[in-house]
């Protein structure tokens, strides 16, 4: 750890060279946010210049019952009599659907619980009857660990899975399920699902197909630093295999009502803290195009401040979003294509209406520059900074 420096860090970022994880636990390590966010902008911009894409998506969560007993989770329940429990079918996803206006919607982002009846039928009957309706619009569908049990249930291998989900309509697959791969964590928080290597491997069959798919890490809980460096390197040498991802997530945890908070007396991080995880995704996976600010988990303005300090992706409008809203999230549950488009050009950024694959389908003007407010500066002492607060001075005044 003595050899490591921000300089030297600074200076291969700058060169484009690879951080080492030696490197990225020095800056898991480090407070001096301004520096890694000016270093992650600097990757952002080289990579993805001034644009911030979103997309028109519409969220289906078709049940919350789940055998996996994650204990982060505050959206799921193992009891299908819960009088929380719901389960769709197939009819009643299509029955909701059509009452909705999907007008310009190009994304259905569809995860769920782990029910022990959702099948291989179940997957594909679903991803039939949407195709079959809205034949235009993107199934993104199934974190790796959905498409474990399913591939358990059916007693076959996760690439059988896949080309009959494909063949169904799944057109990509979203990053969740990955949690912390390290089994120290792993083993407490979510102990009875997919572990690393199956995650990985769901992946890496979907990427060897031809299915591009997204990639998260959640962070904010029991984990340390290490853990967090090793779920890193991991996504990126498997990045470097197949070179299948399109977006990394890192999603923040959120502690109302799970037992894991609970257990662990585990308070919500900070914005700083966020910003932080924001910006050391952006320099250490080198390899993955894009960087999401989910505003559902960050507040829209923090996701906002996000597209300054390496991530280029804001999600989309979402609608109807359940899993952190049961967790105790205060955002709204969808927003409009028009307040992405503000909430992005008030960032300083271009938004870019894309599509799942990050094609872009609009791109619209950037806010025209606001004028200059001069604001009067003068050195204060730490005293009179609590009173002080700067004033406005008019155009042209002395
Ligand atoms: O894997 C569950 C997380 C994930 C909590 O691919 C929690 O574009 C915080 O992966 N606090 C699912 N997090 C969501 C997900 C996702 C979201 C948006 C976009 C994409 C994408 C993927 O949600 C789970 C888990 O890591 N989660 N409970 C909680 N209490």
């Amino acid at each position: 750890m003595g050899k490591v420096s921000f300089e030297q860090i600074e200076e291969k970022v700058r060169a484009g060279e690879r951080l080492t994880g030696e490197e990225a636990l020095f800056l898991f390590e480090t407070n001096d946010l301004p520096r890694l966010g000016r270093l992650a902008n600097l990757v952002r911009e080289r990579i993805n210049g001034n644009l911030a894409y979103f997309v028109h998506n519409h969220h289906i969560n078709p049940t919350n019952v789940c055998v996996g007993g994650c204990n982060f989770c505050a959206f799921a329940t193992m009891d299908p009599n819960d009088p929380r429990a719901w389960m769709w079918s197939v009819e009643q996803i299509e029955e909701k659907l059509s009452r909705e206006d999907l007008t310009g919607v190009t994304e259905f982002h569809i995860v769920g619980g782990i029910h022990p009846d959702f099948n291989l039928d179940y997957y594909a009957d679903l991803f039939r009857m949407l195709k079959r309706n809205w034949p235009h619009i993107t199934i993104k569908a199934l974190t790796a660990v959905e498409i474990e049990y399913v591939a358990l249930l059916s007693k076959t291998d996760y690439a059988t899975v896949l080309r009959e989900l494909r063949a169904a309509g799944l057109d990509s697959m979203p990053g969740g399920g990955a949690e912390i791969f390290h089994p120290e964590v792993r083993q407490v928080i979510c102990p009875g699902k997919a572990d690393a290597e199956q995650w990985l491997e769901i992946h890496r069959t979907a990427h060897e197909m031809g299915i591009r798919t997204n990639c998260t890490m959640l962070y904010g809980h029991i984990e340390k630093p290490h853990h967090k460096v090793d779920h890193l390197l991991r996504l990126r040498q498997l990045q470097d295999e197949t070179g299948g991802f399109m977006t990394f997530i890192p999603l923040v945890f959120h502690p109302e009502g799970t037992e894991l908070a609970r257990k662990y007396n585990i308070k919500m991080s900070t914005g700083a803290n966020d910003l932080k995880h924001i910006a050391i995704s952006r320099l250490v996976l080198d390899n993955i195009p894009h960087i999401k600010s989910y505003w559902v988990q960050l507040t829209p303005g923090l996701a906002q401040v996000a597209l300054s300090f390496g991530a280029d992706d804001f999600d989309g409008t979402v609608v109807e979003e359940h899993i952190y809203h049961a967790a105790g999230a205060k955002t709204p549950q969808a927003l409009t294509v028009a307040e992405l488009i503000d909430l992005i050009r008030a960032a300083g950024r271009q938004p870019v209406r894309r599509d799942t694959f990050f094609n872009i389908l609009e791109v619209y003007a950037v806010e025209r520059e606001a004028p200059p407010v001069p604001i009067e500066v003068r050195e204060v002492s730490p005293q009179e900074a609590r009173r002080w607060q700067p004033r406005r001075v008019a155009a042209g005044a002395e």
